[in-house]
């Protein structure tokens, strides 16, 4: 077999996503998710440009050789742009494997570790009773796990705390980034009180979580980390920026609070510290960011050594191709924590079709050869791309800073 044509498709059904597809000789094909919020284009050029016509020719088999090839072939190594678009090409290859041996994909990857994948879903709320609202509702919706956030009072809504539960609510579309105000001061006393709130509402047989967006010093986590101690989250998320690792080591002397970090990573180097010092509980990588199935793999093996459980992200910008993967990937590693799913809209299912399916708190990736997710192209080129940024942070004088 011989991959004849690789296709990047660019749409925007709700929001933006890249997707690679790549063809066979033998009329097989495969599916990827290159998809970086905010900077789909780079990833669009990468792959078009550089990835492809190297690419025809080659034996579509050669999951691991091609993945060396473009990691260690490319000599800049690492980095979103980059590992979005190897794991892009890794998903196709995988889809197209599982598909030629006429199984789901999670059988090539041992076989299935559990019968259903436990998810999280958020709840952002202007003030602590709209959230604890909220978090009754989902968890009548059969949650077991719930994302609590909340709005900090005098400070307009910020990201993933605005009036809907959609944390894609104040995404702007627009030319240059929306811009948010924080005050650390303001939101470390308020945290504790949501949480005292909301185990009051839906008592202690839920798992509660929550994002901080990489907002606080070392030493301010250690203190919002003991504070939350009583109400036994199931974890505090990004606590700090994770460039500088060792910041873990000060938070982990000082709290028994898990921590989750990982989203904005793309490698095995970037955990390899938070994982073998055992710094951190769970690894937030996903397929799409951390160079696909075969990526991830190699982050969650290394982190089952070390007690070091999956997390992988899900927001809706990882699109319903990475869903698919991390989800095979989830029913059969053994050390699976946890899955993030925000869920897509109607038109972004019309666009991608989804053997995996969600009820009631849980996933499963259905029995589809391959990974079982593709992309109606005809519908794609209907919804073409909308430029659209992240918000950036600023603190009250203006300066900016990490989120
Ligand atoms: O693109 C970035 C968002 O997906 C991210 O900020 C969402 O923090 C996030 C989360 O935990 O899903
Ligand atoms: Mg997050």
């Amino acid at each position: 077999m011989k991959i004849k044509d690789i296709k990047v498709i660019v749409c925007s059904p709700g929001r933006n996503f890249v997707t690679v597809k790549i063809i066979t000789d033998e009329g097989l094909h495969g599916v990827g998710d290159g998809t970086v919020n905010g900077r789909e284009l780079a990833v669009a050029s990468y792959l078009e440009d550089h990835v492809a016509p190297c690419l025809i020719g080659m034996d579509p088999m050669r999951t691991e050789d091609i993945w060396q090839y473009l990691y260690k072939g490319a000599y800049w190594r690492r980095g979103p742009i980059t590992m979005a678009a190897i794991g892009a090409i890794d998903m196709a290859l995988w889809d197209i494997k599982a598909k030629a041996a006429n199984m789901p994909l999670y059988q090539l990857l041992g076989g299935r570790s559990r019968d259903k994948v436990m998810v999280y879903k958020h709840v952002g709320g202007l003030d602590i009773s709209e959230v604890a609202e909220g978090v009754i509702a989902l968890r009548e919706q059969g949650l077991d796990a719930i994302r609590a956030q909340v709005a900090i009072p005098g400070l307009p809504p910020i990201y993933g705390t605005g009036a809907s539960t959609d944390q894609d609510a104040l995404i702007n579309k627009r030319v240059a980034p929306h811009e948010e105000v924080w005050a650390t001061h303001k939101y470390l006393p308020l945290v504790p009180k949501l949480f005292e709130k909301v185990r009051d509402a839906v008592g202690w047989d839920v798992h509660l979580l929550h994002d901080v967006h990489h907002r606080l010093t070392p030493i301010e986590a250690a203190r919002l980390g003991k504070d939350l101690e009583p109400f036994r989250l199931f974890w505090l998320e990004d606590p700090i920026p994770a460039e500088l690792q060792e910041g873990f080591r000060i938070i982990r002397q000082h709290t028994t609070q898990p921590i989750a970090v990982g989203e904005v990573f793309n490698s095995i180097y970037d955990t390899h510290t938070l994982i073998t010092e055992q710094l951190i509980d769970y690894a937030r990588v996903t397929s799409v960011h951390a160079g696909g199935v075969t990526g991830l793999k190699k982050i969650f093996d290394l982190a089952a050594i070390y007690h070091v459980r999956s997390a992988c992200h899900g927001p809706q910008d990882v699109s319903p191709i990475a869903m698919g993967c991390n989800i095979h990937v989830d029913v059969a590693i053994p050390n699976f924590g946890i899955q993030e799913f925000s869920g897509y809209t109607e038109a972004m299912h019309d666009v991608f079709k989804c053997a995996w399916s969600y009820d009631r708190g849980y996933l499963q990736p259905g029995e589809q050869a391959g990974h079982g997710v593709d992309i109606d192209e005809a519908l794609a080129a209907k919804h073409p791309y909308q430029q659209a940024y992240l918000p950036i942070a600023r603190l009250q004088d203006g300066s900016m800073t990490s989120w």
